[in-house]
């Protein structure tokens, strides 16, 4: 039995949490993964031998340096590089070195909704790359890519990265990338990571690692609501699952209660009832193939321009310009 007594929330977190506990079958969201424990993890999830994703953007913007150089300068003038949700940088460094060592005349302006990643990003970038032009923005990704569509009229690059847009189903991805062509002028391009299809172990096994990183990332939305709403879950009571759809290329993960209990979140005054092997679906990743991204773009009003892939197909960045 789920009781509560007053529903008024003070946040979307707090009242997300209820719409999906009291839901049934219940669900979380993935975007209450990144408090700053859930950021250091998927920081190691990157680093885990089995989180090919990393490895297979950082060999393709490595390997492609050149071509997607010339693709992003080929229309004349300085541009605005965008990136959208830039944590640390990483990849993008590879194609911001390759881009000043040429000359090339742009200005990086990454997005994040966190303060703190956007400091350490610049403090690195001025060390590692004092020639290059960086105007950090904090914010949400549309509000913030139009603030920067009304700065100048400077042609635009904007890059989403490391598959970001897997968390999304598609419908929320074609309202994304429409969103976005709705902020693109005529020159403006728009390059995204796209997680491939391929052996369906090898997706297994990168969101189901031994060393249980992923578990502790997946748990993690437990213990952010056990100290953000003061609730009790025992993170030992649930298992990490993860599941593939070959068919559909959708991987998702879940946390499966393993006996029948109660959770008491105090903060939402509400009790909430497991029954044995009760789930709660948390995350999607979806892998695509590129009759599927064809597709999203098609509904996004989006054209493919170019494709780069790493050698052994598991990933591909893609090129899209307005239709
Ligand atoms: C951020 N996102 C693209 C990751 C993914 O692959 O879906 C998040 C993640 N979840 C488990 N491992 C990594």
């Amino acid at each position: 039995m789920q009781n509560q007594t007053s529903t008024i929330f003070e946040t979307l977190f707090e009242e997300e949490v209820y719409q999906g506990l009291t839901d049934f079958p219940k669900h979380l969201s993935s975007k209450y993964f990144y408090d700053t424990q859930g950021d250091k993890l998927f920081q190691d999830i990157m680093n885990m031998p089995e989180y090919y994703l990393t490895d297979s953007e950082f060999e393709i913007l490595d390997t492609h340096k050149d071509r997607i150089a010339q693709w992003l300068s080929s229309k004349k003038g300085r541009f605005n590089l965008i990136e959208l949700g830039a944590g640390d940088g990483k990849k993008t460094k590879i194609l911001l070195k390759h881009l000043v060592k040429n000359n090339v005349s742009f200005t990086y302006k990454p997005i994040d909704i966190s303060q703190n990643v956007l400091n350490q990003l610049e403090k690195s970038l001025h060390e590692e790359l004092p020639g290059l032009n960086i105007e950090p923005r904090q914010g949400t990704y549309f509000e913030t890519l139009a603030d920067i569509n009304s700065d100048n009229g400077a042609r635009k690059v904007i890059l989403f990265l490391g598959s970001n847009i897997g968390n999304l189903l598609h419908p929320q991805a074609i309202d994304f990338l429409k969103s976005v062509q709705n902020l693109m002028n005529e020159d403006d391009l728009f390059f995204v990571g796209f997680d491939q299809k391929k052996n369906p172990q090898t997706i297994l096994d990168a969101y189901n690692d031994k060393a249980g990183i992923t578990e502790a990332f997946n748990k993690n939305i437990l213990s952010r609501i056990n100290r953000e709403l003061r609730a009790d879950f025992d993170l030992e009571k649930f298992l990490h699952w993860e599941v593939y759809d070959p068919e559909t290329g959708t991987a998702k993960s879940y946390l499966v209660s393993k006996e029948q209990q109660s959770v008491c979140i105090d903060k939402l005054n509400l009790k909430i009832d497991f029954k044995p092997w009760e789930t709660i679906h948390t995350e999607i990743s979806q892998k695509y193939d590129d009759e599927v991204v064809n597709w999203l773009a098609e509904k996004a009003e989006l054209q493919i321009v170019a494709q780069f892939s790493d050698q052994g197909n598991l990933y591909k960045d893609y090129l899209f310009k307005k239709e």
